[in-house]
């Protein structure tokens, strides 16, 4: 069976970036997808994805995003693709809410360059965005959107040029210890490696279910609007994206137009999904959800929810605590490295979490700070 130095199991955000890394550093690798290159079935696809740096989930994630920034630069040169827009971001809630607590915190731990907005300085700088009179906003410049299928296709040229097999529409069912490494079956074929890195994004609790971690995966929805008035409002020279939490802790998000006129804004619930499995998962937009979106956007935005465009669906991959796990595997520490559960929030950290698994894949470890990613803070206790 043919050999590799590692076999990157899932090749969507994060196996891609992996598979970039690793290739880069001389690493004979071998990708297995199952579907095709930059496809829609999973996580890592709807044009756009937030990226922020005062981040609410914890100032632990801060050191990594600033890497990460710096590789979506390295990633733009490289390929010449659009990776990054920075057209600033502003987390809005109530004083007391875990959008803007949380993001004044990291903010503050790392001195990051921020502003904070009263409702009225937020109706002032932002025209479209309707704060209640008890709602303020943390702005941060350096906040924006990435484009999840420009980064993933940016990724595999890279790891082409380098000589990684990326191997397509072809899927692993099966793979298990082998001598000093790993061996991995698929119907066309079986191979080996010293190193299998696992990115399974929501086929995590089938091809991880040894790692004891209890997953949900999520049917989430993105929405487009085409905005009342059309979307010259909405430029992203002067329109940020949101993080928009309500009274009762729910969470809105958004984008200014980047798509031109005709395709309007983008807009979804932030941890509003229904458990799913990517083989049940129902991705048909039902008109009471478009509804229930439209009527959330009118109390923020209201221009936002002028006629409904098009909708999509994807899929969240949640841990417990929504914290990601990256690490060796607890059960095959020598030769397996895991990277799952991005609980909704990942792709922006797609480029550093590339970076980490080929540090772990290749050396064992990594100096990024990944403790808080140990999957054994969620293992179920053994049954007594
Ligand atoms: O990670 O910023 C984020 C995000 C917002 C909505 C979904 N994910």
């Amino acid at each position: 069976s043919p050999s590799y130095d590692v076999i990157v199991l899932g090749l969507g955000g994060m196996g891609s970036a992996a598979a970039h890394h690793l290739s880069a550093r001389g690493a004979r690798v071998l990708g297995l997808e199952k579907f095709g290159p930059v496809h829609s079935h999973g996580s890592s696809h709807g044009g756009s994805r937030i990226t922020r740096q005062s981040y609410f989930e914890d100032p632990a994630y801060v050191p990594l995003l600033l890497r990460a920034y710096e590789l979506y630069e390295e990633l733009e040169q490289a390929t010449g693709r659009e990776i990054a827009t920075l057209c600033g971001g502003v987390m809005v809630g109530r004083p007391d809410s875990r959008t803007v607590a949380g993001s004044l915190l990291s903010a503050e731990r790392w001195n990051l360059p921020h502003d904070l907005l009263d409702a009225a300085e937020i109706r002032r700088r932002f025209p479209t965005l309707s704060p209640k009179d008890d709602e303020v906003a943390l702005y941060e410049a350096r906040a924006g959107l990435v484009r999840p299928e420009n980064t993933v296709a940016a990724h595999l040229q890279l790891a082409t040029r380098r000589g990684a097999d990326l191997h397509y529409e072809e899927p692993v069912t099966r793979w298990e210890p082998y001598r000093d490494g790993v061996r991995v079956h698929t119907p066309e074929n079986t191979y080996t490696a010293s190193q299998l890195v696992i990115c399974p994004g929501a086929w995590a609790p089938r091809l991880l279910d040894d790692l004891g971690v209890p997953f949900t995966i999520e049917r989430q929805i993105m929405y487009w609007f085409q905005p009342h008035g059309g979307t010259a409002r909405f430029d992203p020279a002067h329109h940020p994206i949101y993080i928009w939490e309500d009274a009762t802790g729910s969470q809105v998000y958004g984008f200014p137009a980047i798509d031109g006129p005709a395709l309007g804004a983008k807009v979804a619930f932030f941890r509003k999904g229904t458990a799913c499995t990517p083989e049940t998962i129902d991705r048909t937009v039902h008109d009471h959800e478009v509804a229930a979106m439209a009527d959330r956007m009118s109390r923020h935005i209201p221009a936002l929810p002028g006629r409904f465009l098009k909708a999509a669906t994807c899929m969240y991959s949640n841990t417990p605590d929504e914290h990601f796990v990256i690490a060796r595997h607890p059960a095959h520490p020598d030769n397996v490295t895991v990277a799952c559960g991005f609980s909704g929030h990942g792709f922006k950290f797609v480029p550093v979490v590339g970076e980490i698994l080929a540090d772990l894949a290749l050396t064992g470890t990594t100096a990024h700070p990944i403790e808080l990613f140990d999957p054994r803070r969620l293992a179920a206790a053994p049954a007594v």
